[in-house]
């Protein structure tokens, strides 16, 4: 059964040609990185999210949302791409792929080698001072922040500085947005890796895909309510399936 979804998927990969892959969190924990929504991940325990995920938490308390973030910061920096990024590289440099839509933050899509990335809610690649918005590079302010476990702040200004990540109740990078929008419309087949598809605006995409004329691929843990709506749903590992995928591709191209 396995097996017959993996030739399906392989199958209609060849007859595609603008393929693009929406991915959340799922799609990185094989790296090592927890998500959100799988039981145990333990992002939301003991927490809640309007107060340390919200912007508005954020203003009203950044320590909070620095402590909620540490370990998963620590994680992240620490991470490599798995399998399954690996695999989306290559669908992309055999032509198939058009373009990634990304939920995460983690930037391992793009550390694996992936060129057309939307990253719908941002990176870790920069923060900004929320109070004068001066544009800092990440990566000094993360090991400084793994150190001292501090909020960091603007050199300028002395605003409090925020990853460039989108927390709830902010709006989207329309640039990343109405990327990813066009890709979505324009897809024939969309491959959603890892994803509860719970979070909206992002979950919509595959609607707009579908509506479009696009057949949807669903490679996720747990159902999701769009599994009706899918040619196939294979519930397992991301990291372990997509290079499986791209064996019976590659043998029968
Ligand atoms: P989610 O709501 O946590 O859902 C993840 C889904 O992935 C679940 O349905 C799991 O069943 C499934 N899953 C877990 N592991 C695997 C696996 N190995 N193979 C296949 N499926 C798997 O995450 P979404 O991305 O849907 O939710 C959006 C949130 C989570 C966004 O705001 C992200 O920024 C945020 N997030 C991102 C990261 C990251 O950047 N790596 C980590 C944690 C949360």
């Amino acid at each position: 059964m396995l097996l017959e979804k993996i030739d399906c998927v392989a199958q209609l990969i060849k007859q595609s040609r603008k393929i693009v892959a929406f991915t959340g969190a799922g799609i990185s924990t094989p790296s090592g990185i927890p998500d959100f929504r799988s039981p145990h991940s333990g992002m939301w325990n003991n927490v809640d999210p309007m107060v340390v995920a919200s912007i508005y938490g954020f203003r009203n308390d950044p320590q909070a949302f620095y402590d909620w973030i540490y370990p998963l910061t620590q994680t992240t920096v620490n991470a490599l791409p798995n399998p399954a990024h690996d695999a989306l590289v290559r669908l992309e440099t055999l032509g198939h792929l058009k373009a990634v839509i990304t939920q995460n933050i983690d930037m391992l899509h793009t550390r694996a080698g992936s060129k057309t990335v939307y990253e719908l809610h941002g990176h870790m690649r920069e923060a900004t001072c929320i109070h004068c918005f001066a544009v800092y590079a990440a990566e000094p302010i993360i090991a400084q922040f793994l150190v001292d476990k501090q909020v960091p702040h603007c050199s300028r200004c002395g605003g409090v500085l925020k990853p460039n990540v989108i927390l709830f109740g902010e709006q989207l990078p329309i640039q990343q947005l109405m990327g990813a929008q066009d890709a979505a419309r324009n897809t024939d087949l969309m491959i959603i890796i890892g994803s509860s598809l719970e979070v909206a605006p992002a979950s919509e995409l595959p609607l707009l895909a579908t509506r479009a004329g696009a057949k949807l691929v669903i490679l996720n843990l747990e159902n999701t309510h769009l599994d009706a709506k899918a040619q196939v749903v294979i519930h397992a590992d991301a990291a372990e399936i997509l290079p499986e995928i791209m064996q019976r591709l590659e043998i029968t191209a």
